[in-house]
């Protein structure tokens, strides 16, 4: 097996308006090379976030000064933890969309042992961390995050993706404070229906857990226990173990504290009913009958898309690649850049 290379394919650069518009990444070089990136194009600066195969760095490129996020997977544990397909799906996923709430990617390239994923760095934090701290949202603010969230599953879903691991963990604050849905991880094509056990224990659907077919409406359900847990600062499932949380799930016994207003209440039940068949967002209408819900009535979808909207909280953020937003991790010694034996590169050759 030839050693794969640590300057591998590299996508376009994405549509405008963007925020390096007409600028690359890199300097121009022949057309048989331009737009590939390495290790050694970046300046690696802090840990924005961790995961069991890897971590997010935020990076500088030593180019056009611009900072990014970078996420590292290793691929010794992508194999041992059976996420090959996951994570070349997500490579292609990230490539295929384009929304103003998803986040986007610029490019990719391994070496031996790693896998690089270059993004847009979003500098406002993890919506969860702005829900710990206000321990829950008003009414207008979980709408407002509720709405954008729509508009991204609507999108999502008529390009057959299915995202499969909505959490606030997974939302991201922008400068103004408009959302970016990170970590397409579990996103998937799927035209029909699909079984993969997936997700987060707290947000998964019931019949993922039951190993029965699923489709997109497991995402809809998910949008329910979001708006929940923005609207009350729980998850209304919380048990102190994965197997406790299942259990509940399948029962699908919810209870609405009293400060929950009666839309609210009615689109959460709608949201996170059982029945796969009757529940929002996965009926004859779709997504429509989600934005059309009286809870979502003054919302101007419009002016959501496009961002006319005046956002509930502006993240504080001081300059260029400030990352106070962000908690902080303990650094590690980094192995980048290695192109000697590469046991695993037959397993992602469109990286
Ligand atoms: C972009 N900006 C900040 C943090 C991130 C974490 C994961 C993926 C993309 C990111």
């Amino acid at each position: 097996m030839p050693i794969v290379s640590s300057v591998l394919q590299q996508q376009q650069l994405p549509h405008s308006p963007s925020p390096v518009s007409n600028q690359s990444l890199l300097p121009q070089r022949s057309s048989v090379t331009r737009g590939k990136y390495s290790i050694t194009d970046f300046e690696i600066k802090r840990t924005l976030g961790t995961g069991s195969f890897g971590r997010v760095h935020l990076v500088r490129s030593k180019y056009n000064r611009l900072y990014y996020a970078m996420k590292v997977l290793k691929k010794a544990q992508v194999v041992r933890m059976k996420q090959v397909e996951h994570t070349n799906d997500e490579r292609r996923m990230l490539k295929l969309v384009d929304h103003p709430f998803l986040i986007r990617i610029w490019g990719t390239f391994q070496d031996s042992h790693n896998l690089f994923m270059v993004m847009d760095y979003v500098e406002g934090g993890e919506l969860f961390s702005l829900l710990r701290r206000s321990q829950r949202f008003p009414n207008p603010v979980a709408k407002f995050y509720a709405a954008q969230v729509t508009l991204a599953l609507e999108y999502l879903h008529s390009h057959d993706i299915i995202y499969r691991d909505l959490k606030p963990e997974n939302i991201l604050l922008d400068r103004k404070g408009h959302i970016r849905i990170t970590d397409f991880g579990f996103a998937k094509e799927v035209p029909d229906v699909t079984y993969t056990m997936c997700g987060t224990p707290d947000y998964i659907a019931p019949e993922v857990i039951a190993r029965k077919a699923y489709n997109k409406s497991v995402d809809w359900w998910s949008l329910g226990i979001l708006i929940f847990e923005m609207l009350t600062g729980y998850t209304p499932f919380y048990d102190q173990t994965p197997m406790r949380t299942y259990e509940k799930v399948l029962q699908c016994d919810v209870r609405y504290p009293n400060y929950i207003l009666p839309e609210a209440r009615d689109l959460l039940s709608n949201l996170i009913t059982r029945d796969l068949t009757r529940r929002l967002g996965n009926l004859a209408n779709g997504p429509s009958d989600v934005k059309n819900h009286p809870w979502f009535a003054e919302v101007d979808w419009e002016r959501v898309l496009s961002k006319r909207i005046d956002t509930p909280y502006e993240p504080p953020i001081r300059h260029a690649g400030d990352a106070s937003l962000f908690e902080h991790y303990p650094e590690e010694e980094l192995d980048y850049g290695i192109t000697t034996q590469d046991e695993y590169g037959y397993l992602f050759i469109d990286f």
